[in-house]
């Protein structure tokens, strides 16, 4: 019994810890709700030990009768009016709190589409947008502006560390604004069931220094470089990857999946799951329904040897 609960309390901290920790903030949204949560915990505390300190004392004593009126003048002040003050205080704190987190003013936007299990992430730039999927990379410092809707089933954005979580609705669009203060790969997840592979829909939220940003992105504009006579390209036309994926530069310009014209480029592979290696991404295309269940991408279990090997070197080559 003992070691069973011992072992319960461990699996529920093993949750505090990791880049999933809101409580280790690194981000002015994810700090305010965290101040708000600690002034909470322990104002919580403190109210709770004078309650039943009150109660404790209330019943070791002898109350004098003539006692009554401070008594009754105790428990207005005490339990009502106080209550109603530190309630009413919190909930302002609370709502200036939200009214900020979803303001719709940024110093940049990204418009976000939660897709059964991906994100389709476009950045909005002068020049136009730039489309990508899966990571979102953002500038140290600046307040990034997202505009969020799904494609298909609720979603919900979340990056513990730098605050949110926003739901993410059909039909819809709600916002959320996140001011990065610290640079580091901090994740994000799905955090809204929504079907089969709801716990493998996550992303690498990776902020960076200004400079490193704009290059970066810069980048992401650009279409891929591709050789027509790529042979791993040729692969990929002839097995019809182009339906549902787009490649910026080439003839692919499936809507479908994932955009891959800089896939190479993301840290991880599968919408935030796998290291992006070449073994990953050939057990990705061969056994994609072992490497992530449910998803929409068939497998293509009879790719094998040369054919694999060329796809593969050209997938890796896209960054
Ligand atoms: C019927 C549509 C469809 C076809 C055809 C298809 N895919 Fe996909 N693909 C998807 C979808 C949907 C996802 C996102 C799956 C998820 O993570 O939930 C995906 C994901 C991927 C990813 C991961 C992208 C990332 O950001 O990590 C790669 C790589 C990929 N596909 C390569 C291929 C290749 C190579 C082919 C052809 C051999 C192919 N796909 C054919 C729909 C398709
Ligand atoms: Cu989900």
């Amino acid at each position: 019994m003992r070691r069973s609960l011992f072992l319960i309390i461990l699996a529920v901290l093993s949750g505090c810890a990791g880049r999933h920790n809101w409580l280790a903030s690194a981000g002015e949204e994810a700090h305010r709700v965290e101040e708000l949560f600690w002034v909470l915990l322990v104002g919580a505390a403190i109210i709770w030990t004078g309650v039943i300190g009150a109660a404790v004392y209330a019943q070791r004593r002898q109350i004098d009768p003539s006692l009554e009126k401070q008594a009754r003048r105790f428990i207005v002040w005490g339990g009502a009016v106080l209550p109603t003050v530190l309630v009413g205080g919190l909930l302002i704190w609370g709502l200036v709190i939200l009214r900020d987190i979803t303001s719709d003013e940024g110093d940049l936007t990204i418009r976000v589409d939660g897709e059964r299990w991906w994100w389709r992430v476009i950045y909005e730039t002068p020049e136009g947008d730039v489309v990508t999927a899966n990571e979102i990379r953002l500038p140290v410092g600046q307040t990034a502006l997202f505009r969020l809707t799904a494609d298909d089933v609720i979603h919900s954005f979340w990056v513990p560390a730098l605050g949110g979580k926003m739901d993410m609705i059909p039909g819809r669009e709600t916002q959320l604004a996140l001011t990065p203060r610290k640079t580091g790969n901090w994740g994000g997840l799905c955090a809204e069931f929504c079907g089969g592979a709801h716990a493998l829909m996550r992303f690498d939220a990776i902020v960076m220094e200004e400079a490193d940003f704009e290059a970066w992105l810069a980048h992401e504009a650009e279409p891929a470089e591709v050789a027509e006579s790529d042979p791993g390209y040729t692969v990929f036309d002839e097995e019809g990857c182009g339906a549902c994926h787009t490649i910026r530069g080439t003839e692919a310009e499936g809507p479908v999946g994932p955009d891959l014209t800089h896939l190479a480029a993301r840290e991880k592979l599968g919408a935030g799951i796998y290291e992006m290696t070449p073994d990953n991404m050939a057990r990705w295309i061969t056994d994609t329904h072992e490497m992530k269940p449910d998803i929409d991408m068939p497998p293509y279990p009879d790719l094998s040897g040369a054919r694999l090997d060329q796809l593969v070197a050209f997938l890796m080559s896209l960054d």
